[in-house]
């Protein structure tokens, strides 16, 4: 009985720490369910794609569109992939932020990022790097932060991705900042901009 009241206390009284991940994970789920019915699918990748197109003003038959799709698509598979619900074709916010709290609790007890974080990482930064050239810069960031519907500004978010401001962020780099994103329990840890430009409210 004592351990049951201890759970739900917990439950309901958070640490700091752990209320602060959640609403991290809370704030990317919102972002990225950008026709906000409480699911992530195919349409939300499909609009971010389309927000893209029209912001670069790339043509319907451009190899740039064709790679932009490819990694849209390789990010939503990348979620729905390893989350096993009721519906396979699309993720619901409790079942994300179970992946993410997984992510966390693996993470701390063996150090490495199992492969679900990985393949999520790798996609993330597929779609970061429009060009394909293997580096981020604070263009390819902007760009991505409009079309998740994140009002931050690209270069303050940028700036705490990239301390030393070199300008450009590598795979390495954003690994790096991808398991901060994960973990941190800290405001003042740079990754947490990592996935949305911005601290959750
Ligand atoms: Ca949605
Ligand atoms: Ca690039």
């Amino acid at each position: 009985m004592g351990i049951g009241y201890a759970a739900a206390a917990m439950w309901w009284r958070p640490s700091p720490e752990r209320r602060f991940r959640r609403d991290k994970y809370a704030d990317y789920f919102q972002c990225i369910d950008r026709n906000g019915n409480g699911r992530i699918d195919r349409n939300d990748l499909g609009h971010y794609a389309s927000v893209v197109k029209e912001r670069l003003g790339l043509a319907g038959d451009s190899p740039e569109l064709s790679r932009l799709r490819a990694t849209t698509q390789a990010l939503w598979a990348s979620l729905t992939g390893p989350i096993e619900g009721s519906d396979a074709d699309s993720v619901r916010f409790d079942e994300l932020v179970g992946f993410f709290v997984e992510l966390h609790e693996r993470a701390q007890e063996d150090g490495a990022l199992p492969r679900a974080a990985r393949d999520h990482v790798l996609a993330t930064f597929a779609v970061l790097d429009r060009d394909g050239d293997g580096l981020i810069d604070v263009d390819d960031y902007g760009v991505y932060l409009a079309a998740i519907g994140s009002d931050a500004d690209p270069r303050e978010a940028f700036a705490h991705l990239d301390p030393e401001g070199a300008g450009r962020l590598s795979m390495q780099t954003i690994e790096q900042r991808y398991r901060e994103w994960v973990s941190a329990g800290d405001p003042a840890v740079g990754g947490n901009y990592l996935l949305t430009g911005r601290l959750p409210e």
